[in-house]
């Protein structure tokens, strides 16, 4: 597998190519267009500016988090149609650029949520955590502008600011859409858009809900292992794929990690690997990659890629805030650094153990 490292572009973010760069292993980027409207194709000569300034800093430019999905599309409204043929666009533009990963959600409304984007630790690092008091306690609007306050400055995917003068709207536009209706959603986005990523040979990665149930009401369905198999089956082909990410499965007790990663073996071709402290249903920190530090097995989390024969890609996911780090919220230098580096030493432990046998 090849390590990776999200990048939110030269505007975006306090972390430089030339940091990622010096992180052993690290061969590639994962990164997205965010300054582009959600629902607007992605021009080529855009991607291409991307990549040619990922690729100048000797790393690859391997998949793309996120092509965002339209609300309109989630509501299966009849603007749906033409923002389809958008995304169609895209696949097509960024495939013709050597970019054949693309992962993206389908949470109504926001993308994932915590009710603290700086939870102190008793060590004096601090990370992002989530209490389900915390969070219906308040309204979405004040969830929203709480995030937005404690961001630092940076805009978050799913709490673009424009989204708050059509909350409301959306909210009520959401009531009485069942989780049934949201698969039916998702299978009329699918059905259209797989044949394209087919023909241009793009996996389609599906991103798990952050957290996942459902908030403030609103119906999530990339939750479990049985709603992820009900998606992969909507429209059966190599292109309709997932992003298996621990920390988002792995904040409910009931996802057996390792043996989902089994079961969905080559259906996998991304993986985010982070921890999660769970204190309790509904609430949980994230944590440092370490095992002992979370209730994510790491070892059997690799060990089951190993199993898999996992050529995909990874990268650590969100990291604590260390050192004095400022950075955008889950995004630091250091954690993400120290995370990619006991992975590779777990999988490189893995693979000599195996050729030993
Ligand atoms: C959190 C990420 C998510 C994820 C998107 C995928 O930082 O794991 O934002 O990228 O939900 O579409």
């Amino acid at each position: 597998m090849k390590a990776t490292l999200r990048w939110f572009g030269p505007k975006d973010d306090s972390v430089t190519l030339e940091n990622i760069r010096q992180i052993p292993g690290v061969v590639g980027i994962v990164s997205a267009l965010q300054e582009i409207p959600v629902g607007d194709v992605w021009q080529k000569e855009a991607i291409i500016e991307r990549k040619k300034i990922i690729e100048e800093a000797g790393l690859d430019f391997m998949a793309v988090e996120s092509v965002n999905i339209h609300e309109e599309i989630k509501l299966n409204s009849p603007d749906t149609p033409k923002l389809i043929e958008n995304y169609k666009q895209c696949i097509k533009n960024l495939s013709e650029v050597g970019i054949n990963t693309i992962c993206y959600n389908f949470m109504p409304v926001f993308d994932w949520a915590r009710s603290d984007l700086a939870k102190m630790l008793e060590d004096g690092s601090n990370v992002l955590s989530y209490d389900k008091n915390l969070i219906e306690g308040k309204t979405p609007e004040e969830m929203f502008n709480e995030i937005n306050s404690n961001s630092k400055g940076y805009s978050l995917p799913g709490w673009e600011a424009e989204k708050l003068p059509i909350l409301k709207n959306l909210f009520e536009r959401y009531k009485g859409v069942t989780e049934d209706d949201l698969f039916e959603n998702l299978y009329n986005f699918l059905s259209r858009i797989i044949p394209t990523a087919e023909e241009y040979n793009v996996k389609m990665a599906i991103h798990p809900d952050d957290p996942p149930w459902s908030i403030f009401g609103l119906p999530r369905i990339t939750t479990n292992e049985k709603n992820i198999e009900r998606i992969l089956n909507l429209v059966d082909s190599p292109s309709n794929s997932l992003t298996f990410c621990t920390g988002s499965l792995g904040s409910r007790v009931d996802n057996d990690l390792p043996k989902m990663i089994r079961k969905f073996g080559n259906k996998i071709h991304f993986m985010h690997i982070r921890n999660v402290k769970i204190h309790e249903a509904g609430k949980f920190d994230e944590a440092s990659h370490l095992s002992s530090d979370g209730n994510v097995d790491m070892y059997e989390v690799v060990k089951a890629l190993y199993d898999i024969n996992f050529k995909g890609i990874y990268r650590p996911d969100h990291g604590r805030m260390v050192w004095g780090e400022v950075a955008r919220p889950g995004y630091g230098l250091y954690d993400r650094a120290m995370g990619v580096t006991y992975i590779n030493g777990l999988w490189e432990a893995i693979i000599k153990e195996n050729k030993n046998k």
